[in-house]
Order: structure tokens, then C-alpha cells, then sequence
């Protein structure tokens, strides 16, 4: 088949899949296929106990707790290292498959029955490393906001030890999780940052201008979601002009902010604004196994419900790669394989 950029030949699901894509927002165990739960071995119990859940997001009285809940059936999965390490692999072949050319992949480490923190990080990078997909992978660690603080500094010290060794791969560190519990500690993450990691925070997933505030001011490499910080989705005037001065790349993830009922409906999601003024994004999945999505699914609900062309979704990709956390080398291949794309496929 004959790819246009500009023309009307090609079908959007088509280009949009075919568009080599950059994923800057993917939780690993929300990123779990049927697929892998099946092939991990999840007892028939707990696929029909997820499938129960996956009932929840379609009603329309759902709430963000309910999504929570989705997640640990999810991580039952994982709770052995080598379930881990199959669950990293199959994850990435997904994203590759969907021509997703860099993926920044995020997980909470959990120490579980006889695995530690740092057993479940190395079974990541080996999932990682042993990946046979041609696809560039990084990870991103993730605090969760519902840990105390003992716990959270507990899972630092593991990150910044596991960092010093595997420099290359690990280059983050998040902060998520259920956005009406727990805080921002800003001590724990101006350590991290001491200590080389990158930063990206969910950040306004839900109205709470203080806490907004205090990140923007601690100015993260990115934010994820950044949902109610614009005055017409709930969040202030002062943190709105805070932001546009900030300008941190927002990581949006448009099915789940719609499923959890922090967006209305994808027309009226909040990336317009962003388009309207002109401020850095990027369009993600988040989790494509618990929303049902994958990523070329939500280049199509951008190309379908904004006034964009086929040229313009090519460029939200290419400008994603500046908010990327890889090194200037990868960088660089990475603007080259979309030029060489537009080249063959305009
Ligand atoms: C906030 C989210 C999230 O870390 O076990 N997570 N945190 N907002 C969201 N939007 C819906 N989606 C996922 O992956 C699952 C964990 O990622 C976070 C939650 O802490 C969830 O438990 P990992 O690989």
C-alpha cells in the first residue's frame, strides 16, 4: 500500500499505525494484555475476578477508585521474578509491534513473597535486556503515592543504587498512583534528582491547586496528565500562568483520563489547550491492558476529534522525542528514523 502523509488515501488507523510513535507514559502492570495475564499463568479465578473489574470501566457511574482496583489484580501477576521478567518482555513486544520506536516503560518496585525491591528492578532490566524487539527501552521507577515515608525513602535508596549500576537504562523516577491519597514529598525527590535521576510527576490528575503549585514550582523534567490545572478544567488562574511560564512537557493519556471520568469525552479533553497556546506535549497510553488501548489507538482519537492532519500528528511524535529522558546519541537516532519515515512515507 501507497502511504501519504498529507493525502486522503490512507486510512487513519492505518497511518496511525504505521507512524513510528514515541511512549513516554506506560505503567508496566497496567500495561498488562489479556494475552500476558493468560500466558503468565493467572489462575482462571483471578481472569474471571479481572474481567469482573474490566466491567467497572465500562459503567458510566464509574469512579477513579474503582480504576485502582484494576491494578492489583493486574500485579497478582507479577509477584515472582520470573513472572516479572515475562511480563517486561511481553509488554515491550506489544509497544513494538504497535511500531512504537521508544518506550520509557514505569513500574513500582514491590518486594513480594521471596522477592525484594531490588530483585523485582533487576527482573525489569532483564526483561529489558534479554528484549529481542527493535525498540529502544528505558525505565522509570515509581513511587507510589499511597506509601509512607519510610517506605517511599526505603524504595529510593534501592532505585539510586540500582541507577548507579545500569546508568543507560534506568533514568527516572514517577510519582502515582491513586491521586486522592498521599502527597508530593519534595525532599524525597530533590534527592533522587541529586542523585542524576529524571524526574516526571502525576501532577493534577484531580483539582488540588496546592499540590499542583508545589510541583510546578519543583519543576519536574514532565508531568503526567496534568488534567485540572487549566482554569476551565478546575484548576487555578495563578497555577495556569505558572505553567505556561514552566512550560514541563505534560505526558497526556487521553482513554484513561475518559474511562476514569477525569475527562468528560475526548473532544473536550484538555490537550485543545495545549494545542491552543502552543505548549509542549506528548500522547500516551498509560495503561493499555487495564483502558483496553494501545498507542496507535490514541494517535486515532487525537486525529479524530481535533482539527489536525496526518503532518501534524507526525510532529506531536518528532517533538516528543525533545521530552524524552534518553542520551543525545539516541536522541538524535531516534529524529532520524522519523525523518526517514516522513521520507519514504510522504
Ligand atoms: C496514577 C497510576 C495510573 O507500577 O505496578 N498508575 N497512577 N494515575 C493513573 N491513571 C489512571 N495508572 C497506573 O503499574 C500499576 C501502578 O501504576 C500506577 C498505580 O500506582 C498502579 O498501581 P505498576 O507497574
Amino acid at each position: 500500500m501507497i502511504f501519504t502523509l498529507l493525502g486522503t488515501k490512507m486510512s487513519e488507523d492505518i497511518f496511525c499505525r504505521s507512524l513510528p510513535k514515541i511512549e513516554l507514559h506506560a505503567h508496566l502492570n497496567g500495561s498488562l494484555s489479556e494475552k500476558t495475564l493468560r500466558k503468565l499463568g493467572c489462575l482462571d479465578e483471578s481472569i474471571l475476578e479481572y474481567h469482573k473489574l474490566l466491567n467497572i470501566i465500562n459503567k458510566t457511574d464509574r469512579t477513579l477508585d474503582e480504576c485502582f482496583e484494576l491494578f492489583k489484580i493486574a500485579q497478582t501477576a507479577t509477584s515472582s521474578k520470573n513472572s516479572v521478567y515475562l511480563a517486561t518482555q511481553s509488554v515491550i513486544e506489544e509497544f513494538a509491534q504497535d511500531n512504537v520506536i521508544y518506550l520509557e516503560l514505569r513500574t513500582t518496585p514491590r518486594a513480594e513473597n521471596d522477592m525484594t525491591k531490588q530483585e523485582y528492578i533487576e527482573s525489569v532490566l532483564k526483561g529489558i535486556k534479554d528484549s529481542k524487539s527493535d525498540i529502544i527501552v528505558k525505565l522509570i521507577l515509581s513511587i507510589d503515592r499511597r506509601h509512607d515515608k519510610v517506605c517511599s525513602e526505603d524504595s529510593l535508596d534501592v532505585i539510586v543504587k540500582m541507577r548507579e549500576e545500569y546508568p543507560g537504562i534506568i533514568k527516572g523516577i514517577d510519582l502515582s498512583g491513586n491521586p486522592y491519597v498521599g502527597g508530593f514529598d519534595e525532599c524525597l525527590f530533590s534527592k533522587a534528582r541529586e542523585h542524576g535521576l529524571r524526574t516526571t510527576i502525576h501532577c493534577a490528575e484531580i483539582p488540588n491547586d496546592n499540590e499542583v503549585q508545589q510541583i510546578l514550582n519543583f519543576h519536574p523534567e514532565r508531568i503526567g496528565h496534568a488534567t485540572s490545572i487549566h482554569p476551565d478544567f478546575g484548576g487555578s488562574k495563578e497555577n495556569w500562568q505558572l505553567y505556561c511560564k514552566a512550560k514541563i512537557p505534560a505526558e497526556f493519556c487521553l482513554t484513561s483520563n475518559v474511562v476514569c471520568g477525569t475527562s468528560k469525552c475526548y473532544a473536550e479533553h484538555h490537550i485543545q489547550q495545549w494545542m491552543k497556546n502552543d505548549l509542549p506535549f506528548s500522547i500516551n497510553t498509560d495503561d493499555k491492558g487495564v483502558f483496553c488501548t494501545s498507542l496507535s489507538k490514541e494517535y486515532e482519537h487525537v486525529l479524530n476529534n481535533f482539527d489536525l492532519s496526518k503532518a501534524d500528528l507526525w510532529n506531536i511524535t518528532y517533538n516528543a522525542i525533545d521530552h524524552c529522558f534518553a542520551s543525545t546519541e539516541e536522541i538524535i537516532l531516534l529524529k532520524k528514523k522519523m525523518a526517514e519515515w516522513k521520507e519514504t512515507h510522504a
